[in-house]
């Protein structure tokens, strides 16, 4: 180092000496005494410099000191994954691993909407709400609102630091596709009035602001004001309609709903509107058809309701014509509407009258089953759409199949992005009901449409061999998945993919199929976590599946995951669907351990019948084992339906906290000892409990404090330990003994009473 005497400063008594800094060093300001080491990720190649210049791609703030570490934007967040609940998406993600070396990290969201046939994207625009906030987000989660039904969009999480503005580079981000699901349309919001007489009022309405889909119908609700009990509803596929048969100078009051695919969407507000008062003139004019709305009873509704469904049902049969004659007997108004407005009013505007009640009203889409088809050939192109076998390009056997291999490929339809898929073949040498059973799971994949089912491109069938495209989900099945990636993700991930499923399930019961074979092994995972359900079958499903076992009544099920009813007597419902539900939550939970571990079927048919249940898997939530244990319940229909489900989980993944009070470790039994008691008063959920009820309480805390805490541990006490830990008296330890043998015997392997 030299010694520099600075000028101007000769003429004093008094010489200050400043080093001069090496490179690698440097001094904020000259007149610091010493040199200091350049921070991290900064160099100086210069002698005397006052700061560092940061390395490559890496930055400094102007606010940051000449002290602190050049630093870099951070890496991408992790692990995202979304659930999406009509038009609202939650996404969640992990902190990316690198924050740059600074702890201003925050989180911005980008939402492109594609097209699924192109494949472009666009911004989404405006109309996207974020909660709390799109940009600067402190927290790893975030819910878009408002988006479109039935809508692609891909969303960007890009983690973001004080330094990002000054990079160069690529942004770092985790991007998430989805697709929302159809929702109902939103309100009415403005209706006008048209041409009032004294005994009918017409009307017009715009289409709601968010028709959510195609409209089909419009649902007008009209009564008079103060009579609510008594009302009509009249349906149109127009935007106007005339109340016709109202009272001279009454008040009436309107509502109107819209239906799409996805059902009614909410009841516009209440629109009051007055017929014209009578005058004389017209009261005294005979050539006018007097019409009331005749206020039926209940019981004339009911009947009236009864047949209306019976004709509407046996409508595409035998024509209209003669059921709206029938229907008209029924309502004597409509006989009227109909001779009056055939020209100007949509055949299908139906008007009922319902007084004091509800009815449901058709529309609802229900799953068909192939078997009602003769040609199953039929059934197949019904549903599936047939696709050339060149549009499709194989690429490798991902796995094996009843019928054939699994493969991955690419599929290339005209005017659309080549995609990848999985393609399940039929084998050579098939027989007529092995190809017959193969297509059926395309004919009942084909009736759904959910993005937790598993998605139906098409069938190959007028080639060889014969294919059935489906999606492709990257992470495969999710038994194998979760076992490869053992105890990686955040509980909040594991409900979020218990949430798919249950959505999934939930779809299906709507459409009145019942799955049989729910179990993990049957779930697919993509790259974003979103979980599907699939296999889909009739008897084949259970013929597919290695777990399922001949029972006595010859049917082959997969005893660990079905409902004791449906072993028992074959009672598939969708109860029993929530049952096994319920053991693939548990899968979830443990990542893929297999329920009842080595136990034999027959022990676990015993064991369950007895009243006998798993145990909470480690580190679960106490609300998710309790929605398990109520998926279990003997009594199906004290079990859960799956809208409840969907519902519960829901709330838990807004309300995180809820799900930090796990299942007590102590009272968590392991599969090597459950607790049963031996005096006949339930399990122990803790090692002082035990003791208590042996009147060996006294012994708890030399339990606890020698590492005996859980019923684990004592199971594995002998006697030798019992005189270590101080329990000398003998009589003692024959009881403490005795109970430990007692439990040991009648202990089921791994369950807990219920
Ligand atoms: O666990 P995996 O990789 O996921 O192995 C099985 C195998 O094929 C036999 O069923 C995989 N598989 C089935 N359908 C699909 C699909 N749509 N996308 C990706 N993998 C699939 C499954």
């Amino acid at each position: 180092e030299r010694v520099l005497v600075p000028r101007g400063w000769k003429k004093k008594p008094v010489v200050l000496l400043f080093t001069v800094c090496r490179p690698g060093f440097f001094k904020a300001s000259p007149h610091s005494p010493s040199c200091s080491k350049c921070p991290p990720h900064s160099y100086t190649l210069d002698e005397a410099s006052t700061s560092c210049l940061c390395e490559e791609h890496y930055f400094r703030r102007e606010s940051d000191p000449p002290t602190m570490a050049c630093t870099r934007p951070p890496s991408a967040p992790r692990s995202a994954i979304s659930n999406v609940n009509e038009t609202s998406v939650f996404l969640e993600w992990i902190p990316p691993a690198d924050t740059g070396g600074r702890k201003d990290v925050s989180y911005y969201i980008a939402c492109k909407k594609c097209n699924s046939h192109s494949g472009l994207c666009e911004a989404c625009g405006g109309h996207v709400r974020y909660l709390p906030q799109q940009t600067g987000l402190k927290n790893t989660s975030v819910m878009m609102v408002d988006l479109l039904a039935h809508t692609n969009y891909t969303f960007e999480i890009e983690a973001v630091n004080g330094v990002s503005d000054q990079n160069p580079g690529a942004r770092q981000f985790v991007s998430v596709n989805v697709t929302t699901n159809q929702a109902a349309p939103s309100p009415v919001s403005s209706v006008k009035k048209g041409k009032i007489t004294k005994n009918s009022i017409s009307l017009s309405w715009q289409e709601p602001d968010r028709p959510n889909g195609i409209i089909l119908e419009y649902e007008i609700k009209y009564f008079e004001k103060d009579q609510e009990t008594s009302y009509t509803i009249i349906k149109s596929k127009e935007t106007m309609i005339t109340a016709d048969g109202l009272k001279p100078g009454s008040a009436y009051v309107f509502q109107i709903r819209a239906r799409t695919a996805a059902g009614y969407g909410g009841f516009s507000r209440r629109f009051e509107f007055e017929t014209s008062p009578v005058s004389v003139a017209a009261s005294s004019d005979q050539s006018q058809i007097p019409i009331i709305v005749v206020s039926v009873t209940v019981g004339v509704i009911l009947l009236a309701v009864v047949i209306g469904f019976l004709l509407s049902g046996s409508c595409c049969d035998h024509g209209c014509g003669w059921a709206s004659s029938l229907r008209a007997v029924a309502y004597p108004s409509l006989t009227w509407r109909c001779g009056y407005s055939k020209a100007k009013q949509d055949p299908e505007e139906e008007k009922m009258h319902f007084h004091n009640g509800h009815i449901k009203l058709p529309g609802v889409r229900t799953y068909i089953d192939p078997h009602t088809y003769e040609d199953p050939n039929q059934a197949v192109h019904e549903f599936a759409k047939e696709i050339e076998a060149s549009c499709i390009t194989i690429e490798r056997v991902i796995g094996a199949g009843e019928f054939g291999e699994v493969c991955s490929g690419r599929l290339k339809l005209q005017g659309k992005r080549e995609f990848p898929v999985a393609i399940k073949t039929l084998k050579v040498g098939y027989t007529e009901k092995q190809r017959r059973d193969f297509l059926g799971e395309a004919s009942i994949m084909g009736q759904f449409d959910h993005p937790n089912i598993i998605h139906l491109e098409g069938v190959v069938t007028k080639s060889k061999p014969v294919m059935i495209v489906t999606e492709y989900m990257e992470n495969g099945s999710l038994d194998t998945f979760l076992k490869k990636n053992d105890g990686q993700f955040t509980v909040i991930q594991l409900v979020g993919m218990l949430r798919g499923i249950a959505s999934g399930m939930k779809y299906l019961s709507d459409m009145g199929y019942v799955h049989r074979d729910l179990a993990a092994r049957n779930i697919l995972i993509n790259s974003n976590l979103v979980c599907k359900v699939s296999d889909f079958g009739l008897s084949r499903v259970l013929e597919d599946d290695p777990e399922a076992a001949y029972t006595t009544r010859g049917g082959k099920i997969p005893i660990r995951w079905t409902a004791p009813e449906a072993i028992a007597f074959r009672k598939f419902t969708s109860a029993s669907d929530v049952w096994s539900y319920g053991i693939v939550m548990w899968e979830v939970m443990s990542y893929g351990e297999r329920p009842y571990w080595e136990m034999t079927n027959q022990d676990v048919i015993k064991a369950v019948e007895e009243g006998y249940r798993l145990p909470s898997p480690m580190d679960c939530p106490a609300a998710l084992y309790q929605l398990m244990l109520d998926c279990w319940q003997k009594d199906r229909n004290s079990r859960p339906k799956f809208d409840e489900i969907v519902s519960m989980l829901d709330k838990l993944i807004r309300n995180p906290s809820s799900l930090k009070t796990l299942v007590n470790a102590s009272s968590r039994v392991s599969n090597l000892l459950v607790e049963h008691s031996p005096v006949g008063s339930g399990a122990y959920r803790s090692v002082g409990e035990w003791l208590e009820a042996i009147k060996m309480g006294r012994y708890t805390e030399i339990f606890m404090e020698n590492g005996y805490s859980s019923m684990d541990a004592v199971a594995q006490v002998t006697l030798e330990d019992l005189r270590r830990l101080g329990v000398t008296l003998v009589g003692h330890q024959k009881k403490i003994m005795n109970s430990l043998q007692e439990m040991k015997v009648q202990l089921v392997n791994g369950m807990v009473p219920l």
